[in-house]
């Protein structure tokens, strides 16, 4: 018998996604959540996903009460809530506000990276625009920046919030633009990932092939 008593609608492909299986698996919940696989875009939204989320994303979680959570930054903080180990997001002190902020710019490249694949993958060629495209692929190129710095220290600390996210984003990154060749520029940051994706949790939520 499953001892789910949550439901994550899902897509495997999605980054926020991952980075809540992520947290479910380092804070031994996984068990906890049955996915509910779901297909969806701004121009092809998912009616399931919409009765729930108006905003029309995933991930949304379903509690065990009925109610909803969304987006992901809510829902890792309520799975950071649910367990008795060493929190993943520092609860106080300067640490707390310095793990959020790295997370907040991995979540950055994460929508960066999700608009050029809505720009290139579902709208018409000829509407492309690539000043656009550019100003969002320049995000995520300042934000590796910053990360490569992060990865001396302050990334391989732990595997927390801020390490999910970027691990997370690197993960997409890698999956949506492999031609980006990111590890010559960033090499800390490329040794760091490394080792860190070859973690469990991050090895059991890879993205399609
Ligand atoms: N800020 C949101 C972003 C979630 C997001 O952009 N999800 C994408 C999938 S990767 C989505 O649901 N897109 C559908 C849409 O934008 O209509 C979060 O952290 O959960």
């Amino acid at each position: 018998m499953s001892a789910a008593t949550m439901k994550l609608f899902h897509n495997p492909a999605s980054p926020f996604v991952r980075k809540v299986l992520v947290f479910l698996h380092e804070t031994g919940q996984r068990e906890r959540v049955e996915l509910e696989t779901v297909l969806l875009s701004p121009t092809s939204p998912s009616a399931a996903v919409n009765a729930h989320n108006p905003a029309g994303k995933i991930p949304a979680l379903c509690l065990a009460d009925g109610s909803l959570l969304h987006d992901s930054r809510v829902i890792v903080d309520y799975i950071d809530h649910q367990h008795g180990g060493e929190p993943l997001i520092p609860r106080d002190g300067a640490a707390r506000w310095r793990r959020l902020t790295l997370a907040s710019l991995a979540d950055a490249v994460m929508d960066a990276a999700v608009l050029i694949r809505y720009e290139t993958a579902t709208r018409p060629e000829e509407k492309h625009w690539a000043d656009w495209l550019d100003g969002q692929q320049a995000k995520i190129t300042r934000a590796l920046a910053e990360f490569e710095t992060a990865a001396s220290a302050e990334l391989p600390s732990r595997f927390d919030v801020a390490s999910i996210g970027v691990a997370c984003a690197l993960g997409y990154l890698d999956f949506r633009q492999p031609e980006l060749s990111w590890r010559k520029s960033f090499p800390t940051l490329a040794a760091w990932y490394a080792e860190v994706s070859q973690r469990p949790s991050m090895l059991a939520t890879q993205p399609p092939v």
